[in-house]
């Protein structure tokens, strides 16, 4: 038998696949959570090298989101260059030294008092890459004209989730960086008007002596409500 077919005109693959059993999916599901729970934000890298090959293939993973009318609505740009990530950093700085020094609310700056964060972004000229997503809002066409994408903002955030798994997965560590406003990235990576940033994220291994907040993540009760 095929393993495609026309449905409404259109070409369609099987997707029939083996289940797996009930004991299995059991334990895949509990070793899973295991493994993700495992993961934390970085903030202190270090500047080993990790191969280009592995960067591609985290970015293929990354792609392999769910989109809106499946647009893949995202570019991601991969800055290695030392000179660009020390711009990077002192424009990135540059914002959060007025967002630290005002822009930010007391209560806001106070919830991320046990995190740790301030103006200082150092991670930025250590991390071996930076991966900033970007968000496509609409395609240009050949002639010009604007075709909209669509779900444009859940579809990447999709898309860093998948990222930031993959990431894991490889045995490397990230941080999801928001210097606001980002716009200095726009300009700085030469990105098109369709275009707009919408994560910075540096990828790499981390310090060997490293430490996370001693943070807790809310327990089943608190995220989920059942209607059995
Ligand atoms: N963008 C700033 C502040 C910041 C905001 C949140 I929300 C965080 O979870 C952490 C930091 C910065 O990156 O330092």
């Amino acid at each position: 038998m095929s393993d495609k077919k026309i449905i409404k005109g259109h070409p369609f693959v099987s997707y029939t696949k083996e289940t797996f059993q009930p004991a299995i999916v059991k334990t895949r599901a509990k070793n899973f959570h295991n493994w993700l729970d495992n993961r934390r934000s970085v903030r202190d890298f270090s500047d080993k090298a990790i191969p280009k090959e592995v960067i591609e293939n985290i970015l293929l993973s990354a792609s392999t989101a769910p989109s809106g009318a499946h647009k893949q609505p995202w570019t991601f740009c991969v800055v290695s260059n030392p000179e660009m990530k020390t711009q990077i950093r002192e424009a990135a700085e540059e914002e959060e030294r007025i967002s630290y020094g005002g822009r930010m609310s007391e209560e806001w700056l106070k919830d991320l008092e046990p995190i740790g964060t301030d103006w200082e972004k150092p991670f930025l000229e250590i991390a071996p890459y930076l991966i900033i997503v970007f968000k496509r809002s609409y395609e240009l066409n050949e002639e010009g004209g604007k075709h909209k994408n669509y779900y444009v903002q859940e579809s990447v955030g999709l898309a860093c989730g998948f990222l930031l798994a993959a990431i894991h997965d490889a045995g490397l560590v990230a941080l999801t960086h928001t210097p606001s406003p980002m716009n200095f990235l726009t300009k700085l990576l030469d990105r098109p008007e369709n275009e707009k940033p919408f994560l910075l994220i540096p990828v790499g291994y981390p310090v060997k002596e490293c430490w996370v907040p001693d943070i807790e993540r809310k327990s089943l009760d608190k995220i989920a409500v059942w209607y059995d």
